[in-house]
């Protein structure tokens, strides 16, 4: 029995030791699918992303609610670490955005959870705010989700003249690092006032 208890021990601890906790950053920018739906094309053909002296690769995403609420829908696919079998962990360690105008109201689902909201500084320079970038912050609590393909989303309210974005940066445990967590997105629009998909 005592043999059986050590081994058990330690396999755990051999498990828990590779686990790793690491941060990825997606560009915001790219956040619009190749695949965007007709619905869609005339606000790719006018330019989702704008160049940035200071932004993050010199890019970030307008956005406003020109057709409605946007959303921007992130995939991510979370391959297990290991033979551990906590469910993995993910946290929103930050999001860098802009804003020249009014304040915008953000809200951040993971799947149909509510994980936390947040709201941008307004900031009146006539037009020179957009590339003064700022830091959110972590946004809501370390989240324990099961492994496999999940959707974080932001979804957006603005004034008339928007908010943009230049990245998300997001902290994994218990995922495994040679994945490529970030695994798809797109943006899509709600009508004003509804602040959730049904899908
Ligand atoms: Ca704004
Ligand atoms: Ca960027």
């Amino acid at each position: 029995m005592l043999k059986f208890a050590i081994l058990w021990v330690a396999v755990v601890v051999l498990c828990v030791k590779g686990i790793e906790t690491f941060e990825r950053t997606f560009e915001l920018e790219n956040a619009p699918s190749e695949q965007q739906d007709d619905l869609d094309k005339d606000i790719r053909q006018r330019g989702w992303w704008i160049w940035r002296s200071e932004a993050s690769a010199l890019k970030g995403l307008h956005v406003d609610n020109t057709k409605g609420n946007p959303v921007i829908q992130l995939k991510l696919c979370l391959k297990r670490q290991s033979m551990d079998p906590r469910t993995v962990s993910v946290s929103v360690e930050n999001i860098r955005y802009s804003n020249d105008g009014p304040l915008d109201h953000l809200w951040i689902y993971m799947d149909t959870n509510f994980v936390a909201n947040f709201t941008t500084a307004g900031d009146y320079e006539a037009g020179h705010g957009w590339n003064k970038f700022r830091d959110t912050g972590k946004l809501g609590p370390t989240l324990h989700v099961r492994r496999g393909q999940r959707r974080l989303k932001i979804l957006i309210s603005t004034d008339k003249y928007g908010v943009e974005f230049d990245y998300i940066r997001l902290k994994f445990e218990n995922v495994d690092p040679n994945e490529q967590v970030f695994c798809g997105s797109s943006i899509r629009f709600l009508p004003r006032g509804r602040r959730q998909r049904d899908d």
